[in-house]
């Protein structure tokens, strides 16, 4: 797993190799690119040409997304939507054009996608992936053909956990993960996201409940999660909510848009 000892020494190999890269590809989830945007963006890159890569697009809102997409346009960034299954032409060209001697740095929070991005890039599958954050552990060189090469870095995040509205929705994408965040409090926030904007959804999962505690407790029960003398596992029940949340198991979900996120 990660920890800060791993995020501050991953976060000094990045400020030491952007030096000598011409590209920084910033992988983020599309389901909540605003949150997965949330690390020292402008003290990292100084000025470096930069593609905001809006990752995991099949299970996000396509027109959440498009939203994005439009918004960090309009502000001048330049975009990538990709999701599982993009062809690795189609992304290399999109991203780097002719270009030659291209050597690329890809950052961003953990769990966001980016050595599945390389893969993708690459067209193989070759380095390690995962469902848990922290996979990728020391920064590597991949060369992706004879014009393009990556350098894979481990995720990053702020070292102070910010607002609980940011630490609930790295939840619900699995930035970080359910084991790390034992505050019911976030959960709790993390569960209003969720039904503020899909409480169809939150009827599907768990029927009509009027709180987070008693969607808990129904989902824990409809999935047989139950304990010794009756009572649900509620623990066991928020660990399983969580994880089928960042696989995107209960469908294409977008967890912010730009107006809530920029709405002065
Ligand atoms: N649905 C979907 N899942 C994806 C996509 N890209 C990656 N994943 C999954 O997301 C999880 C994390 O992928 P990784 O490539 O390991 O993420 P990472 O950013 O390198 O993670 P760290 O190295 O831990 O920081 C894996 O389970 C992938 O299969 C995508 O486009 N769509
Ligand atoms: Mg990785």
């Amino acid at each position: 797993m990660w920890s800060p000892g791993h995020i501050a020494k991953a976060k000094k190999k990045i400020a030491e190799f952007v030096k000598v890269v011409n590209y920084v590809l910033e992988v983020r989830d599309a389901r909540a690119p605003f949150a997965t945007g949330a690390y020292e963006r402008e003290k990292l890159f100084r000025g470096k040409r930069s593609v905001i890569v809006l990752n995991k697009s099949d299970i996000a809102d396509e027109s959440t997304t498009k939203s994005w997409e439009e918004f960090y346009r309009n502000r001048g960034e330049s975009v990538l939507v990709t999701k599982k299954g993009d062809r690795s032409r189609k992304l290399l060209r999109a991203l780097f054009g002719e270009g030659k001697n291209v050597k690329a740095l890809i950052v961003g929070l953990p769990n966001v996608g980016k050595s599945s991005f390389i893969n993708r890039m690459r067209g193989r599958r070759s380095l390690r992936v995962g469902g848990v954050p922290g996979i990728t552990r020391g920064v590597q060189w991949i060369q992706v053909n004879d014009r393009v090469k990556i350098l894979d870095t481990p995720g990053i995040l702020y070292s102070e956990l910010f607002s609980k509205e940011l630490a609930a929705k790295l939840l619900l994408v699995g930035s970080i993960t359910i084991e790390k965040v034992d505050d019911w409090e976030i959960r709790e926030i993390a569960f209003e996201i969720l039904r503020k904007r899909y409480p169809s959804v939150v009827r599907n999962i768990a029927g009509d409940v009027s709180s987070f505690e008693e969607f808990i407790e129904s989902f824990g029960r409809r999935r047989g999660m139950v304990q010794k003398g009756g009572s649900v596992d509620r623990e066991k029940a928020a660990h399983k909510f969580f994880h089928d949340m960042y696989i995107g198991r209960f469908g294409k979900m977008s967890f912010e848009s730009p107006e809530d996120v920029f709405s002065e």
